[in-house]
């Protein structure tokens, strides 16, 4: 069936050079993984995040788009509308990776909606709306915590200065590394930041792996997304005394690992769910002084906490503090919310027309909730927000062996232009 919406735009989306530029941001962080996968390490706000920035800036400024930045990094390139002063349709991702990340998490969305931006230009088909494709700085908040800092900034869910003081592993504030990143980029135009400083965008669209296994599962092409499931991110500090592991009776020590064992065991039964359906994480640990024959004298351990039901994330999420203050015995008990995304629903005039671009173009689809966060969150309350899953083999995500094929991407992007085209136009 013909698309029913810029079919021309659809028939221009390019999977080669999709790919292509998939490829090339590739070969920037590139890592190996354990079985051989090709993965990236191109993590926020490093020189790899800055040169792969500078690739996309390229490609899009050589179709003509304008480029700009805010004062938290977040990239922007324009498609002019023939109306100009009508407020844009937005669609983008994220550029950064997990440490050990794979090639398409985030950035198979920047260069979705370059591709459907390009494919519109190509076919001709003038939207009264501009387009801007974005880049938000700092989603995956591996490397400074916690993630989506560029879309709550943008949103006015947290002042621009909030993270300034973060510190990446190595010690490097994440206010330091901005403004490193921007003064390379101080040839770019600046603008605004977001909705405290203009206006609310008409719509956001957002093109993103499932980085789950039900699409492949149901063996579906396209995932109409319905929203995102709640996350509560923390960090726990605990804090005793180092000792000789020789020496020191087990019976004086204020060992932290050891309550941080406890902590974890009470924290299991707190998050026990029989529907799996609860999400509990604990993945990043840092031990003091980290020696085999010192007893531990702090450890700071990261909670992920996720759930699609508000009032569990809140029950469970205030609990925290007290199990963990209940079942250790020797140590202080530091706990710090570091982030608390709120369960996000979808407007049906996106989803709509994600399931309608979909039938169009003789795709199978399927409603599905998302069960990572993504930027597309916290535009929720600006504008009608949605997005576009394609499926990810096995299910695999966060891992060098994350995969999409260059036909799903492309089918994703063919999906995205109908959808770009539509809500421009509206
Ligand atoms: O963690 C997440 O859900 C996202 O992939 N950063
Ligand atoms: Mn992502
Ligand atoms: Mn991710």
């Amino acid at each position: 069936m013909p698309a029913t919406v810029a079919p021309n735009a659809v028939a221009a989306v390019s999977e080669a050079r999709q790919w292509d530029r998939l490829m090339a941001l590739a070969e920037l962080g590139a890592i190996t993984g354990a079985d051989g996968a090709p993965g990236v390490n191109r993590q926020a706000l490093t020189p790899l995040d800055a040169e792969a920035r500078r690739l996309v800036l390229g490609w899009g400024t050589a179709l003509g788009l304008t480029a700009s930045v805010d004062v938290l990094g977040n990239l922007f390139l324009r498609h002019e509308g023939t109306e100009p002063g009508l407020a844009p349709v937005l669609s983008g991702s994220h550029m950064d990776s997990q440490p050990a990340g794979g090639r398409f998490d985030g950035i198979w969305g920047v260069i979705a909606a370059l591709e459907a931006v390009q494919a519109l230009r190509e076919a001709g088909i003038a939207t009264r709306r501009p387009i801007e494709v974005v880049a938000w700085t700092n989603e995956e908040g591996s490397r400074f915590a916690p993630g989506c800092m560029g879309s709550m900034a943008y949103a006015g869910y947290r002042p621009p200065e909030t993270w300034d003081a973060v510190t990446d592993p190595e010690g490097i504030r994440f206010g330091d590394a901005l403004a490193t990143l921007l003064a390379s980029e101080a040839d770019l135009p600046r603008r605004g930041l977001g909705v405290l400083e203009g206006p609310a965008p008409h719509a956001y669209v957002e093109a993103h792996i499932e980085q789950g296994p039900i699409l492949e599962e149901a063996g579906c092409d396209i995932g109409i997304v319905t929203g995102i499931q709640g996350s509560r991110w923390f960090l726990v500090e605990l804090t005793g005394a180092s000792a000789h592991a020789g020496t020191a009776p087990v019976s004086t020590r204020r060992d932290a690992v050891q309550d941080m064992v406890r902590a974890i065991g009470a924290l299991n039964v707190l998050m026990e769910d029989p529907t799996d359906v609860l999400r509990f994480t604990v993945a990043s640990i840092e031990v003091k002084p980290n020696s085999s024959n010192s007893v531990a004298e702090t450890v700071k351990f990261t909670i992920d906490f996720r759930h699609p039901d508000a009032a569990v994330l809140r029950a469970r999420g205030d609990a925290i503090e007290a199990t963990i203050k209940g079942a250790v015995r020797n140590c202080a008990v530091s706990l710090t919310e570091r982030f608390n995304a709120a369960p996000a629903v979808f407007a049906p005039e996106v989803t709509e027309a994600v399931a309608r671009a979909a039938t169009a173009q003789g795709l199978r689809a399927m409603h599905i909730p998302s069960g990572a966060f993504h930027d597309a969150q916290f535009l929720v309350p600006l504008c009608p927000t949605g997005m576009i899953f394609i499926p990810s083999r096995k299910g695999i995500s966060h891992n060098p062996a994350e995969y999409s094929s260059p036909s799903q991407l492309a089918q994703g992007t063919r999906v995205l232009a109908q959808v770009l085209a539509e809500l421009a136009n509206s």
